[in-house]
């Protein structure tokens, strides 16, 4: 059993407004390879912020649809993890969650959480590379990348690559949310990737209790006022509890 201070409890409790944002390290334990080490196999020998671009789509577009499909092939056969399942019964609790997530995979939706706002998009949906028609997304398996119905452009997962900007109107809730929130939780992430690595430092700044929950020193652990050292999939079940107990 983890302890926590007193006042940390006592400080999420009393919360008006609580903003969270999670990385790839909050599905970690239901077995989806975080972002930077998370390169197995096949896909070993490329850099994933390399592959996660419009130039690597332009340059070999059947390259980078393998590796989204290997993606989705992985991620159809996983669940949300107890960590996951916390975040959303925390919603229940608290009248007042902003959940932010960098994560593509979708798993927050599925332990039932609200209102998610994917600050990177979301890998179980296609998009046309060339006119931005939103299409159902192909089977994992489908090998031959699809074609958009309206201008048949090549279809692209809806996701943020590097070097696209955000869609403006999440980064605008996500700020407003670090700005006006009392705690702010970064949880499973290495706070490298902008703007989002960003939102933890500004909520600090505008007076938020800042947390991290992480099995690993981060940007932003000098930062905190509570740094929570494991993963989250053990310590936010366990918190939820203190807190609703
Ligand atoms: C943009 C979708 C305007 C795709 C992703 C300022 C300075 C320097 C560079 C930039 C800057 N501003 C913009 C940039 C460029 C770039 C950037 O940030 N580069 C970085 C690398 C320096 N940013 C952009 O391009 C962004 N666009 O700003 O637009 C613009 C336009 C043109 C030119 C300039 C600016 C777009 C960024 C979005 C990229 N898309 N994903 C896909 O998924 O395929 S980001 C990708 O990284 C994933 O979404 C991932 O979630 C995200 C962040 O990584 P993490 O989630 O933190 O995951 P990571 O693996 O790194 O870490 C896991 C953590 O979990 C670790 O800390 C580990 O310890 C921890 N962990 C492990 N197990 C557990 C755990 N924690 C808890 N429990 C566990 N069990
Ligand atoms: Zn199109």
């Amino acid at each position: 059993m983890i302890s926590f201070p007193g006042e940390l409890i006592e400080q999420l409790r009393g919360a008006q407004h609580i903003a969270i944002l999670t990385g790839a390290g909050t599905s970690a334990e239901s077995g989806v390879p975080t972002f930077r080490d998370g390169q197995s196999g096949l896909w070993a020998q490329y850099n994933p912020q390399e592959l996660a671009t419009p130039f690597a789509f332009q340059t070999n577009p059947q390259l980078v649809w393998d590796w989204y499909q290997w993606r989705r092939e992985l991620i159809a056969q996983v669940s949300p993890n107890p960590g996951h399942f916390a975040l959303a019964e925390m919603q229940a609790i608290f009248h007042h969650i902003t959940l932010i997530s960098q994560n593509v995979d979708g798993l927050h939706q599925r332990a039932g959480s609200q209102n998610v706002i994917e600050l990177h998009g979301n890998i179980l949906r296609d998009k046309c590379f060339n006119c931005d028609a939103a299409f159902k997304a192909a089977p994992p398996a489908k090998k031959s990348i699809p074609r958009c119905p309206r201008c048949g452009g090549l279809a692209r997962p809806d996701v943020v690559w590097f070097g696209e900007s955000l869609d403006s109107d999440k980064l605008n809730l996500a700020w407003e949310a670090a700005q006006n929130c009392d705690v702010f939780l970064s949880i499973g992430t290495s706070t490298v990737v902008q703007p989002a690595a960003s939102l933890p430092v500004n909520a600090g700044e505008n007076g938020a209790v800042l947390i991290e929950i992480n099995p690993q020193p981060t940007p932003v652990t000098r930062l905190a006022a509570y740094v929570l050292q494991g993963p989250s999939g053990e310590i936010l079940p366990q918190l939820l509890d203190k807190i609703a107990n």
